[in-house]
Parts: structure tokens; C-alpha cells; sequence
């Protein structure tokens, strides 16, 4: 079974009134996400070891020793992962989920200062993220490229920030972070990081 470029969950111009135009949606997910999908089922036509194995499977299983396989599968990954943590009505963080977050990062401007400074350090491409560790307390981190915390073990994400120039450039230009914060207060779906939160 092959694997699929999911559908978006809203319209292609759904987020344009909240800093993502339409071109860089039908762009970042009918080309960029398009891409690493075909790119991932050539390399398992290819390859009986990686057949009938899941997506977490191929990451983790490649995680090791990153090369093509791992971009493509952990870039899969990572913007199924991205579409559903944007949303039109972005930006509303829910009551529990602010309870978490200030108990863990010490406040929701924490918080931001914390997942700004990672995605604006992350050097070229990669992706910024919140996880809940293994310890049960929410963290910030980033990875680069197309690795993301299912390959590092760093924990569940409840969200993760694509941070290559792709996801910006058209909106922001060179400006991430005003893409970054934009992100935070307009489009970050924090009801999903909160399901997310509560299912683990
Ligand atoms: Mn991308």
C-alpha cells in the first residue's frame, strides 16, 4: 500500500486572511509535501526491507543512518503532522492547555520566547517543536532537515513549525520571525495540541 499526500483540512485559501496565501498552501502541499510522498514510495518499491512497514516504522528504522529514505519518510511525517496543527481560527490557546504550559515553561510569553528562539536558531532548514517528553513535562525543541522528536525520542509532538523557507518565503520573505510569531498568535491550532496533550 502506497503511501498518500493526505487532503488539507481546510480550503487552499482558508488561512490567507491569517498570513498563509493560497500559493503557498497549494505550493507547500501539492508540490513540497506531493514530493517527498513520491519520493518515499520509489525508494520502498525499491527496497523489500521497507515494505509493509508503517511511516513511524521507516522513521525510526532509519533514524540511524539519515539518508533519502529518512528525509522523505521523516518530511512526510512531519507535514501530515503540519496540516492539522493550522487552523483558520488559530492562535486561541484553551484553558488546559495554559494550565500545562505555565506550569511547564513558566507562562504562555515563555513559552513563545522559547519556540521563537528555536525556530529562528534553527540554522537553514529543519522544524521547531513542542513535545511532551517522556518525563511528562512539555519542552521546546528543534531538529533539522527532515528529522523531527519521533526519530530523536524526544517525546510526543503537539506541534511543530516547518521552518524551511517554502513555508514562508512567499508570505514573509526573509522574515521568520515575523513568520514565526504570526504563527503563534494566528495559526498555531492549540486545540489540537491540547487533543493531543489529553490522548497521550
Ligand atoms: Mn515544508
Amino acid at each position: 500500500m502506497a503511501f498518500e499526500l493526505p487532503p488539507l483540512p481546510f480550503n487552499t485559501n482558508a488561512l490567507a486572511a491569517n498570513g498563509m496565501c493560497q500559493e503557498t498552501l497549494e505550493l507547500h502541499h501539492g508540490k513540497h509535501h506531493q514530493a517527498y510522498v513520491t519520493a518515499l514510495n520509489g525508494f520502498v518499491e525499491k527496497d523489500a526491507s521497507l515494505q509493509g512497514k508503517s511511516l513511524d516504522e521507516i522513521v525510526t528504522l532509519t533514524a540511524q543512518t539519515p539518508g533519502p529514505v529518512f528525509n522523505n519518510a521523516g518530511q512526510h511525517w512531519n507535514h501530515i503532522l503540519f496540516w492539522q496543527n493550522l487552523s483558520p481560527t488559530g492562535g486561541k490557546i484553551p484553558g488546559a492547555l495554559e494550565a500545562k504550559i505555565t506550569e511547564d515553561l513558566g507562562g504562555v510569553e515563555a513559552f513563545k520566547t522559547a519556540f521563537k528562539a528555536a525556530a529562528t536558531t534553527q540554522f537553514g532548514s529543519g522544524w521547531a517543536w513542542l513535545v511532551l517528553g517522556k518525563d511528562g513535562k512539555l519542552a521546546v525543541t528543534k531538529t533539522p532537515n527532515g528529522s523531527n522528536p519521533l526519530a530523536t525520542g524526544e517525546g510526543k509532538v503537539l506541534l511543530g513549525l516547518d521552518v524551511w523557507e517554502h513555508s514562508y518565503y512567499l508570505d514573509f520573505r526573509n522574515r521568520r520571525p515575523d513568520y514565526v510569531t504570526n504563527y503563534l498568535d494566528k495559526l498555531a491550532n492549540y486545540e489540537f495540541a491540547l487533543a493531543e496533550l489529553s490522548a497521550a
